[in-house]
């Protein structure tokens, strides 16, 4: 056995490896940076150069082929494993007419937001949810979903899930149910009529869910909460006119790891600069504008996608003169918050 030499030089490092440890002098400002370089970087998934390879795999690939005939939005910042923004997906689901997504489970959260089609649903535990675009359908994490299509032409939607966020935390499961699909158990879009009475909430469960058990929030219930809010009505100098999509018992997010927005950016808004840690994802619902993410300009228009990393800056200008625009958003802001870890700071417009 040799007495390591008095020298920090390169033999002394060698044999560290092998013995399980490093040098935390070498790593110091790499792990505890001043403050945090997202690997995603900005980046717009523009609708109308997906749709076509959309429509081509729902006529080439049948369903029986795949788990989820989906095209997932790959920040080029983050391949392996495969994201949008450091603990968060989107992908963009086709599904035609006749056909059913096998019905599974993960721990992972998720939820969709339709984009185009009528006459799909998707059934989550057993009560079936209606599928418009627009509506906000939510599977939380370890509930059973399928998703069937009776309708008549493809139906596209938004998929979000926090698998990376869950298989980083190393606590991802997932079961195949043993039908393709479940047998329907409550009537359609039953928790909604039972759980939706404004300030009035249903009291008599006892068992607190962990997630909201309103499993839709309809485009239609989202425009008439817009037109109770006077046009005028200031909103935030960053995000315009922005709502939370609530689990109207705890009066907090949807799921204890998600958080659902919409907000409406009035004719030639232009927002304030702020960065905030989560990473989040938005998609136009209708409109166009930019975003300028940490000095990149994206142009966005309806049903685009764009991914805005944690800690970037970001301003938002809806650029048409006479057009609402209205831009859906997700990020795990309840995870940042409950763990102590959320932080935003703002700047003030300059010009
Ligand atoms: O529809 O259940 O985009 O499990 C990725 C994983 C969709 C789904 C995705 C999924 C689903």
């Amino acid at each position: 056995m040799t007495t390591p030499p008095h020298t920090a030089n390169e033999r002394s490092y060698a044999d560290l490896g092998r013995l399980g440890v490093e040098p935390l002098w070498r790593y110091y400002r790499n792990l505890f940076p001043a403050e945090p370089h997202s690997l995603a970087v900005p980046f717009l998934w523009r609708y109308h150069e997906l749709r076509p390879h959309l429509l081509h795999f729902a006529q080439a690939l049948s369903l029986e082929e795949a788990e989820r005939r989906v095209l997932m939005l790959v920040n080029p910042g983050m391949q392996d494993p495969p994201a949008t923004v450091n603990s968060l997906y989107a992908g963009i689901q086709v599904v035609t007419p006749g056909e059913t997504a096998q019905a599974h489970r993960h721990s992972a959260g998720a939820f969709r937001f339709v984009i185009e089609g009528e006459g799909a649903y998707t059934t989550v535990d057993g009560a079936r949810l209606r599928m418009r675009p627009g509506d906000l359908l939510l599977t939380p994490g370890w509930s059973w979903h399928d998703h069937r299509h009776e309708g008549t032409g493809p139906m596209m939607w938004l998929d979000a899930l926090d698998y990376p966020l869950v298989n980083a935390l190393e606590a991802g499961f997932f079961e195949t149910y043993d039908q393709r699909s479940q047998d329907i158990r409550a009537p359609r879009d039953l928790p909604a009529s039972q759980y939706v009475h404004g300030r009035l909430v249903p009291a008599w469960d006892t068992e607190r869910a962990t997630a909201s058990l309103v499993g839709n929030h309809t485009w239609e219930e989202t425009r008439r909460a817009f037109d109770a809010i006077a046009h005028d009505a200031v909103g935030s100098d960053v995000d315009g006119i922005v709502l939370e999509y609530t689990d109207p018992w705890s009066g907090g997010p949807v799921m204890p790891t998600l958080s659902c927005r919409i907000q409406r950016l009035p004719p030639g808004f232009r927002g304030a600069a702020r960065r905030r840690t989560p990473g989040t994802i938005h998609h136009v619902v209708s409109g166009r504008g930019t975003a300028l993410v940490d000095g990149r300009t994206l142009d966005w228009r309806d049903k685009d996608v764009f991914a805005v990393p944690g800690w970037a800056w970001c301003e938002l200008t809806n650029t048409s003169r006479t057009e609402d625009a209205f831009v859906f958003s997700y990020s795990n802001e309840p995870v940042l918050r409950a763990l102590g870890l959320y932080r935003e700071t703002l700047t003030e417009r300059m010009g």
